[in-house]
């Protein structure tokens, strides 16, 4: 019997980069190459492999050793790779990048963080889904987490926030019902990664203050073209603390420099089945081709005295502060420029806390945010086993960090000397506190009885909600409304949809009827009992999408579908059209070998067909020879990629040949849908969606 004693393969001196090697860092190195300079396959405890292809064996054919401990411990450390995933947000994509301030807050804050302009700060982002696990798909209805790790010079300062700037409660104590509720349901074990079942909604249904969110969750914002695309947002009101101890209330958000830009709701369902890595790898690709994602951060910064005259409470996290109400001040950017070298020990490890601020930044009385300090390190611990998790190299800080905490599990420092308490005499070089180190704001508490009360400034819970969904366009509108009726037809409990009805009636009576007209409801539940009935707002354009959309194919991808002898001048064209407005572009074909173009030359491409269909793009040409049109017409991979482009309401270029494919694929005609000669015409519907094509292409509630 032949047997194979070494490795099959040197790995290359690249692959060398990743090798077990590269976790010594002693000088003992030297002692563990081989002559030829690569690095020896060791075990844990540095001993050379001579043979990692066989375990050892009594007889070539008989039972393996227990004395076999480089099989054991190969085996044992594989049987532990895993951790707990996180019980909310454990599908998330992350990379690194640097803030930077254009504009100091000195006169509110003493954060060095704020105040010192053009100071780059390294930061780690990681932006993810909620309600999914961590092989779930990108693409689900759901909130995105938008959670942002500054490595300051004055220590770590996690922003925990989300792609949407108010939250389900009011008080962290109903955390666990709302998440043990969208979650699969216990006894079935599905739906992963879901809001559209019964127990999410029969939640909801019994959580009013969860109204409000319900409009973001329903609205585009949860279904995100790209986390690129994304704003994100601090959700509760934080503090600023000069220089002279007085505070100022501030609520963070973050802007995309892409603009804002969602897909529709058919659309992301078919992105799950032909990309379920489409955000990370979306992320992934822009960073390594150098199209770093920027974001504007801005602060809407107000007193005691502005809040006081608020027609809501600042403290209540289901409430937003309208743009018009209190303008943002944009005071930095952050880029996102270096993917990280390992998922697991920096995406997977990194452990965010809203409790890691820095002296200057404090926080507000927020009930959730009050709630949300303690979980979260409570959660590192058991996620990653120890109180030392701020040793691993993501989460460590960057500056200088010094204390008499010692011991526990994976203790990876070695402190010196005699003492591990403070004050001693005994070790004068020792660390101590120092005057302008953290200070909590010294407010004053009112006479108020303790208790578990919740504030009656709480108590609204429409008004928003209806100003929310009153300030979009007709289209947003009509797809919150479908939203909904995809969502509640999904749910079995007939009392259950008309409480949410119920619930529809009190945020706006024509949502309520169309929601009740597309479940098919006959007659109208009667409102759900209300404390204080909404009143009107002021309708704000910053809280639409479309109004926040970019005029640029910066960041958009293009997909042109050719075939054999598809005219060659044409799609060269598209493509410096397409380039040259930003977009990155990609040849789609039936076949990946190679096509030969009507110049004779082969032209390599970027995706087969039926791999690659329109869903991944933003917009579509197609260029095609009669008989290329004739051919792919016959074909359904190729008519849904025409079919599905129009319906998804993007722009669409084609040739003589491509309008044969489009008429089999019922593609009709409107702006969006050009000459693929006319690559003016062509770009300008690219930047947008067809938003007048969609009441032709589906029934919207
Ligand atoms: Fe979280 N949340 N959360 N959350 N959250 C976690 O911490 C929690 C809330 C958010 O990329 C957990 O490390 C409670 C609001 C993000 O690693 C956990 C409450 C907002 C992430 C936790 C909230 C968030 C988390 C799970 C109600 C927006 C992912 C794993 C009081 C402002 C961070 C972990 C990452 C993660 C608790 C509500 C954002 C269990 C108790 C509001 C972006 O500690």
């Amino acid at each position: 019997m032949a047997q194979q004693k070494t490795s099959p393969r040197k790995p290359s001196s690249k692959a060398r980069a990743n090798s077990p090697g590269e976790q010594r860092g002693s000088g003992d190195e030297l002692q563990q190459m081989a002559t030829d300079g690569q690095p020896i396959l060791t075990t844990n405890q540095g001993v050379p492999l001579s043979d990692n292809q066989n375990s050892l064996r009594s007889t070539p054919r008989g039972p393996t050793l227990l004395e076999d401990f480089i099989l054991r411990e190969k085996i044992t450390h594989f049987d532990h790779e895993r951790i707990p995933e996180r019980i909310v947000h454990a599908r998330g994509s992350a990379a690194h990048g640097h803030f930077e301030l254009t504009r100091s807050l000195g006169k509110y804050t003493t954060a060095r963080v704020l105040t010192e302009v053009g100071v780059k700060t390294p930061v780690f982002t990681r932006i993810s889904t909620v309600a999914g696990g961590s092989g779930s798909v990108d693409t689900p209805r759901d909130v995105r987490g938008f959670a942002v790790k500054f490595y300051t010079r004055e220590g770590n300062w996690d922003l925990v926030g989300n792609n949407i700037p108010v939250f389900f409660i009011q008080d962290a104590i109903k955390f666990p019902d709302l998440i043990h509720a969208v979650k699969m349901e216990p006894d079935r074990g599905f739906p992963q990664a879901a809001t559209a079942h019964d127990t999410f909604w029969d939640f909801i249904s019994l959580t009013p203050e969860a109204m409000h969110m319900v409009m973001w969750a329903m609205s585009d914002r949860a279904i995100p073209r790209s986390l690129r695309m994304i704003e994100g947002f601090g959700i509760h009101t934080f503090r600023l603390i000069n220089q002279q101890g007085a505070s100022t209330f501030v609520k963070f958000h973050w802007r995309p420099k892409l603009g804002l830009q969602s897909t529709v709701w058919d659309e992301a369902v078919k992105i799950a089945g032909a990309d379920p890595d489409f955000h990370r790898r979306d992320l992934f690709e822009a960073i390594q081709a150098g199209d770093f994602p920027e974001w504007e951060l801005a602060v809407q910064l107000f007193t005691e005295e502005d809040a006081d005259a608020f027609p809501f409470d600042h403290l209540d996290s289901t409430k937003l502060i309208p743009e018009e109400l209190v303008p943002l001040t944009v005071i930095g950017k952050m880029t996102l420029n270096r993917w990280p070298d390992n998922f697991f020990a920096e995406t997977e490890q990194v452990a965010f806390c809203p409790s890691h601020v820095v002296p200057g930044i404090d926080f507000s009385n927020d009930p959730l945010l009050q709630g949300r300090l303690f979980s979260y390190l409570d959660t590192q611990l058991s996620r990653l086993g120890s109180p030392n998790f701020h040793q691993i190299p993501i989460n460590a800080p960057q500056c200088p960090f010094a204390n008499q905490q010692r011991d526990g599990h994976m203790q990876m420092g070695q402190p010196k000397g005699r003492t591990s308490y403070e004050p001693n005499s005994l070790s004068p070089d020792s660390a101590r506190t120092r005057p302008d180190g953290f200070h909590s704001f010294a407010e004053t508490a009112a006479g108020d009885p303790k208790g578990r009360i919740r504030a009656e400034s709480f108590a609204d819970h429409y008004s928003q909600a209806r100003q929310f969904y009153r300030s979009q366009t007709g289209h947003e509108q009509a797809h919150i409304a479908s939203a909904l009726v995809f969502e509640l037809s999904k749910v079995e409990t007939a009392h259950v949809r008309e409480a949410m009805v119920g619930h529809l009636l009190n945020v706006d009576e024509n949502l309520a009827q169309r929601v009740a007209d597309g479940l098919g409801m006959t007659t109208l539940p009667s409102a759900q009992p209300k404390i204080v009935a909404a009143s009107d707002r002021p309708e704000s354009t910053a809280l639409q999408i479309i109004g926040k959309m970019k005029d640029t194919l910066k960041g958009r991808a293009v997909g042109i579908l050719i075939h054999d002898g598809s005219e060659a001048s044409a799609i060269k064209a598209l493509r410096k059209a397409a380039e040259s407005a930003g977009a990155t572009v990609k040849l789609v074909a039936p076949k990946l070998g190679g096509i030969r173009l009507s110049d004779g030359k082969t032209q390599a491409v970027d995706g087969q067909l039926a791999g690659t269909p329109s869903v991944v793009f933003d917009a579509v040409a197609v260029v095609l020879s009669a008989d290329g049109g004739k051919q792919l017409a016959r074909e359904s991979a190729a008519v849904d990629f025409v079919r599905d482009a129009f319906s998804h309401l993007k722009a669409i270029a084609a040739d003589e040949g491509g309008k044969i494919l489009l008429k089999a694929g019922g593609v009709g005609k409107d702006a969006g849908v050009v000459d693929a000669t006319d690559t003016k015409s062509f770009i300008t519907a690219a930047k947008t969606r067809q938003w007048q094509r969609e009441k032709k292409v589906r029934t919207l509630a």
